[in-house]
């Protein structure tokens, strides 16, 4: 029998704002073509609606999560996110989601790979597309995964247990520097951008130098089919500076545009994943573009009403995200100390999720 006949065991999980399809890495073919060849069948791509998979017909609710034991003394578990394309038969290694790592932990409890703790479980978990590590924090009374509680996060109804994420290394993620183009401000199509990559590669530029006001809604970003190319032309051109190569069909780098605060917070953002509007912003996105805030040669930190300490509350479409994010910028080029983030995570459906047909 195959996995076209018996299935795959699946976990459906909401992790902070996305979600996604986990699984053991043992319970999926070896082989990565052999492999996304099965999660493309399994999610229904490409297809716009994913009508015949499990996949929610959005970059973000079309999410991979692959679990396993590290073999790294320094981490407990091995995360992979693999991002499925919606309406093309693409599955990219290429970036990190911190909100799907919310989930990881749980998981992980719950398919038996880590043994609970005593009340609360912590987690060290190993970003294997891009390097670096964080750890996961969550309540697991009378050793069971405790999914109810009392954190709300923007972009998620209702109230649900607190998952604490904490990370570290995670500069140069998938361009081997913080400050990929070796500048804090590069002039990209007419535009002044920074770009960087703090767990994420991101490009941010001022909203108002794209002939918006930045505080436009989802659905009114989601409608201007010119504001979709022009940021297609900026991040294709900063992708090359930044060493990423063509990056035309790549979900990487994002891009941020930002203006001044209108809610309370320290910089209002509207993020392209990748030239889709977000209907909020990544969490290792925000850490990227708080980064890019605080480079005093950055052009964020012009919109920005910075707090004092390490605490940033980015507004995005649907609330606020907080993030810690902590630099030396006595160094030059500047280090990423840590960052952090409160999510909070939910199982959805666990069983047995079936490939749709190999058609030709
Ligand atoms: O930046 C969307 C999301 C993400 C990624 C994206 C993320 C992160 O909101 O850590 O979480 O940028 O594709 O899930």
């Amino acid at each position: 029998m195959t996995v076209d006949d018996d299935g795959v065991r699946c976990m459906l999980m909401r992790g902070g704002t996305s979600k996604g399809a986990y699984f053991l890495a043992g319970d999926l073919p070896e082989d990565p073509a052999d492999r996304d060849d099965l999660l493309l069948r399994l999610l229904g791509s490409p297809d716009p609606r994913q009508i015949d998979g499990i996949g929610g017909a959005h970059l973000l609710t079309s999410k991979v999560a692959v679990v396993s034991r590290s073999a790294d003394p320094s981490a407990d578990l091995d995360y992979v996110f693999l991002q499925v394309a919606v309406d093309e038969p693409v599955v990219s290694a290429r970036q990190n989601c911190g909100n799907l790592l919310a989930g990881v932990g749980p998981f992980a409890v719950e398919r038996g790979l880590v043994e609970p703790g005593d009340g609360h479980t912590d987690v060290r978990i190993r970003l294997v597309n891009t390097g670096g590590t964080a750890t996961a924090s969550f309540p697991t009374p009378n050793g069971r995964v405790d999914y109810r509680g009392g954190t709300a996060i923007s972009g998620v109804p209702g109230t649900a247990a607190a998952v604490l994420l904490g990370f570290a290394d995670t500069a140069g993620s998938a361009t081997g520097r913080l400050l990929p183009t070796g500048n804090q401000r590069d002039m990209i199509d007419g535009v002044e951008v920074t770009c960087v990559d703090n767990g994420m590669p991101v490009v941010v530029a001022a909203a108002r130098d794209f002939g918006i006001t930045g505080y436009e809604s989802h659905e009114e970003l989601a409608a201007d089919a010119g504001l979709r190319e022009r940021v297609q032309s900026l991040r294709i051109r900063a992708g090359k500076l930044m060493g990423l190569g063509d990056v035309a069909g790549e979900s990487v780098p994002k891009t941020t545009l930002v203006a001044p605060p209108r809610d309370g917070g320290a910089l209002c953002t509207r993020t392209f994943i990748p030239v889709r509007p977000h209907t909020a912003i990544g969490v290792l996105g925000a850490v990227s573009v708080v980064t890019a805030a605080l480079l005093p040669d950055g052009v964020a930190g012009r919109h920005a009403r910075l707090p004092d300490g390490d605490r940033f509350d980015i507004e995005h479409p649907t609330g606020h995200l907080e993030v810690e994010v902590e630099l030396d910028l006595s160094a030059d080029p500047p280090v990423a100390l840590r960052a952090a983030n409160v999510r909070t995570a939910r199982k959805l459906f666990d069983g047995t999720v079936y490939p749709r047909e190999r058609n030709p």
